[in-house]
């Protein structure tokens, strides 16, 4: 891809030399119409490699995402609490589920797109490698992470892969209700007693630096998205979305009488744009690269899920054999 001194039109003329040019100007007019593609339809390979790649992590993310928020569900305070965790983490892997299924349409097979997973080949959303320590992490997670994902999703679920965006609309539905749930648990610490109000505050400094990461580097050192732009699959780029998240939640975070650990933290009126802290960007680096507090961690319980239900698999392609499963 461009970057290290390889210009976009540089990289974007090498990767589409081998591409019919009638074919690719059909396409990008299609695109340039507002037409949606289909999996069946003709599209350039850098398309549709650049598609398997983001549907790939992003359903990675969702099912490493229910990792965290899952280990919460026997400590869960209460049984209404318990109940809609329960519910919102199996509907967390649930969009998995979706989203490995659109990313097949592209021609890469499940079990490939796990493998690469468990190998560290694939990435997935930097927030899920950090722990969750408390409750209210859990309530973070649930509300702000939640929020960021629909800020992201929303826009990209009007772009012009079909299968994505068909995938995406059901996810977003969803979404909305996992972000009432995690807001209500966030006002309930926010305004409860002095003890659970400082659990959140501590929540909200731990976790807000990766929140600030997640929309992923700043655009300009931003790798795919002028090219994922242009096809109109990212239908914002990682500041808006950024920028768009924090519109929409920081008032609502101060109006909890929380606090944001960053000082610099403001919005610009004439502009509409945020000022923020250099969040370290050299720490998200080393977390989306396997070096967070709880990647391996995070992938040892994929790899054990694989191979315990491998038998499973197994049994379902050849019915009559005889398995002996791990467990056994
Ligand atoms: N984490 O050139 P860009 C959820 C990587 S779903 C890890 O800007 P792009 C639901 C990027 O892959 C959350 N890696 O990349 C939930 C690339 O590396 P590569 C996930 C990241 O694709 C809630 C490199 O950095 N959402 O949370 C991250 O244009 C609660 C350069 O970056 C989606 O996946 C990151 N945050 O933009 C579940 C939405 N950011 O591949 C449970 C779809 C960047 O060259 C509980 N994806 N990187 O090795 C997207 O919109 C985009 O892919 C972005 C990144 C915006 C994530």
């Amino acid at each position: 891809m461009y970057g290290g001194g390889n210009s976009f039109e540089d990289v974007y003329d090498k990767e589409l030399k081998h591409e019919d040019p009638e074919q690719l100007a059909e396409f990008e007019a299609r695109i340039e119409r507002g037409e949606k593609i289909e999996s069946t339809d003709w599209m350039p390979e850098l398309y549709r490699t650049q598609l398997i790649r983001m549907i790939e992590q992003h359903a990675h993310s969702e099912i490493i995402g229910s990792l965290p928020e899952g280990t919460w569900i026997t400590r869960a305070p209460g049984f209404k609490r318990k109940l809609a965790l329960m519910a919102k983490v199996q509907d967390e892997v649930g969009h998995a589920q979706l989203l490995y299924a659109a990313a097949e349409t592209l021609g890469k097979s499940r079990e490939d797109m796990i493998t690469d997973l468990i190998n560290g080949k694939s990435k997935y959303s930097n927030i899920f490698n950090y722990p969750a320590f408390t409750w209210a992490d859990s309530c973070f997670i649930s509300w702000l992470v939640d929020a960021g994902a629909i800020v992201n999703q929303i826009a990209n679920s009007k772009g012009s892969y079909a299968p994505y965006c068909r995938a995406l609309e059901r996810i977003c539905a969803e979404e909305a209700f996992h972000l009432k749930y995690g807001h209500h648990c966030v006002i309930h610490l926010a305004t409860g007693s002095p003890v659970q109000r400082q659990m959140m505050q501590e929540a909200v400094n731990r976790w807000w630096k990766p929140m600030v990461h997640f929309f992923g580097p700043p655009d300009k050192d931003s790798v795919h998205t002028r090219i994922l732009m242009k096809w109109k699959v990212k239908m914002a780029s990682n500041d808006e979305c950024r920028n768009q998240f924090f519109d929409m939640y920081v008032p609502k975070i101060w109006e909890l009488g929380l606090e944001i650990p960053d000082p610099n933290l403001k919005k610009d009126p004439e502009t509409g744009i945020w000022n923020y802290s250099d969040p370290d960007w050299s720490e998200f680096k080393r977390v989306i690269n396997g070096d967070g507090p709880c990647n391996k961690e995070r992938l040892a319980v994929r790899r054990i899920a694989e191979e315990r239900g491998l038998w499973v698999r197994q049994a379902l392609k050849s019915p009559k054999a005889t398995y002996t499963t791990p467990l056994a």
